[in-house]
């Protein structure tokens, strides 16, 4: 029999978040008696790996990441544009869907969305009333500017485990990062069994596509440039603040097709 599932059905938004305190929050209903316990998850899994990584008591073993099987070129884009690189962009690619690219934007494209992202859209409406991010906070931050702040900030970030499938859009989901490197997890099936993580850094596009585009996903930590590969924002922009922030912090941009 069809099922309409809307947006705020709470078994779906359970079935996302996979948990029941957010569930309750958005969609105010109670959860109690769901079935929401994952504290046997194996010590493997994709859940168990993410309080791990997310634990702030110790410092977690970035060093023993559970590698996606990546298939890896180097091509050239030969692109005419001031916004992209046209040699030497790196491709990491699993059969899943999973994809990553390095080094395919130009520096003054990254420039342009950091300035974009931290700048102009946190003074939007949209920006500033967006209970999820931290756009509500994030300007007056910046203008009573402090180092200690932003850095507190950057340590206490992560997003949970979900799958971007509540809007039932199956173009994939393009992100962007920007700053410090953020570890991300993709799961192999639901949060209970294994994943892999891999880091995400300045400057990488990260594709979601076929079976990877519905996906469980997380960023449980961000990270400092020491802790990863060493990828760091090119401090050669002329925007001094701009560069201080995204050498605390990172910034995420996804990009997703939407249903009005
Ligand atoms: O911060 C990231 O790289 C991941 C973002 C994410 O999970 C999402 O947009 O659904």
């Amino acid at each position: 029999m069809f099922r309409m599932i809307t947006a705020l059905d709470p078994e779906r938004l359970y079935y996302n978040t996979g948990n029941s305190k957010n569930t309750e929050k958005r969609s105010g209903v109670c959860m109690a008696g769901k079935n929401c316990d994952l504290e046997n998850a194996p010590a493997d899994s994709l859940h168990a790996r993410f309080k791990y990584f997310k634990r702030k008591d110790i410092k977690p073993d970035f060093s023993k990441l559970n590698a996606p099987d990546f298939q890896q070129k180097i091509i050239d884009t030969n692109v005419d544009s001031w916004m992209i690189n046209s040699s030497g962009v790196k491709v990491l690619q699993t059969k899943s869907g999973l994809l990553i690219c390095k080094n395919l934007f130009s520096k003054k494209l990254l420039q342009r969305l950091g300035e974009e992202a931290l700048f102009e859209y946190t003074k939007t409406e949209v920006g500033r009333n967006n209970l999820i991010n931290v756009g509500r906070t994030l300007t007056d931050k910046i203008v009573n500017w402090s180092a200690d702040d932003i850095l507190k900030q950057a340590n206490n970030s992560s997003i949970g485990i979900h799958r971007d499938d509540i809007d039932y859009q199956i173009a994939p989901i393009m992100t962007i990062s920007l700053g410090c490197p953020g570890l991300f997890q993709i799961g192999k099936g639901e949060r209970d069994e294994e994943g892999y993580e891999v880091f995400l850094e300045h400057g990488d596009l990260c594709i979601l596509d076929g079976p990877d585009r519905s996906a469980f996903h997380a960023v449980p930590r961000i990270l400092s440039f020491e802790d990863t590969t060493g990828v760091e924002p090119l401090s050669a922009s002329d925007n001094s603040r701009l560069d201080a922030y995204l050498r605390q912090s990172r910034i995420n941009i996804s990009l997703r097709q939407c249903k009005n």
